[in-house]
């Protein structure tokens, strides 16, 4: 697979109200977009930091993985995405034949018309690792 670059990093919080002022008034980034993401069941927030995007995650269900999560004690990063030039399908592929768990089977819509698709964290070094294209 091609990976190009960081495309964002997912920062899991209770509310997303709650920390903007943080990432805004302190660190002096912008927020440029809110969404829902009714398939994560999440609400998100992005940010740019350069050519990077910070994601803030907050729950919109209890059965939200974002709300496991949190009700586990995770908190901060939850996960990093990278940006695939030629495909996540492609890349999906690639995984499984390399025996990566794979969460997702295909690539499913996320925030920002991307098509994502997450790999499981015990077959990534621990960390939840997503891959994502423009839709
Ligand atoms: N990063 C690293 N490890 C994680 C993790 C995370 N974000 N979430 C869970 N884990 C670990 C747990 O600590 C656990 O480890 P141990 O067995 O050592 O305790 C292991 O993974 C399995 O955890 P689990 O509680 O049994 O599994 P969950 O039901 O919590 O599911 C996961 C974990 C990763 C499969 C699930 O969160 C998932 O499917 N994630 C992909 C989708 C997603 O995260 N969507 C939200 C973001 C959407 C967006 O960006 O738009």
């Amino acid at each position: 697979m091609k990976i190009s670059r960081i495309d964002h990093l997912g920062i899991a919080v209770k509310s997303i109200e709650e920390v903007l002022p943080f990432y805004e008034n302190v660190l002096g980034l912008k927020c440029y977009a809110i969404e829902e993401v009714a398939d994560q069941k999440v609400k998100t927030a992005f940010l740019k930091c350069g050519e990077v995007k910070i994601e803030l995650l907050e729950p919109t269900s209890e059965d939200s993985t974002v709300a496991k999560y949190l009700e586990k004690g995770g908190r901060g990063v939850h996960h990093m995405a990278f940006y695939v030039e030629d495909g996540v399908a492609n890349a999906l592929a690639e995984c499984d034949e390399k025996g990566i768990r794979l969460i997702d089977q295909a690539p499913r819509p996320g925030a920002e018309q991307m098509m994502i698709s997450f790999l499981h964290p015990k077959s990534t070094v621990g960390v939840l690792t997503e891959l994502c294209e423009k839709a």
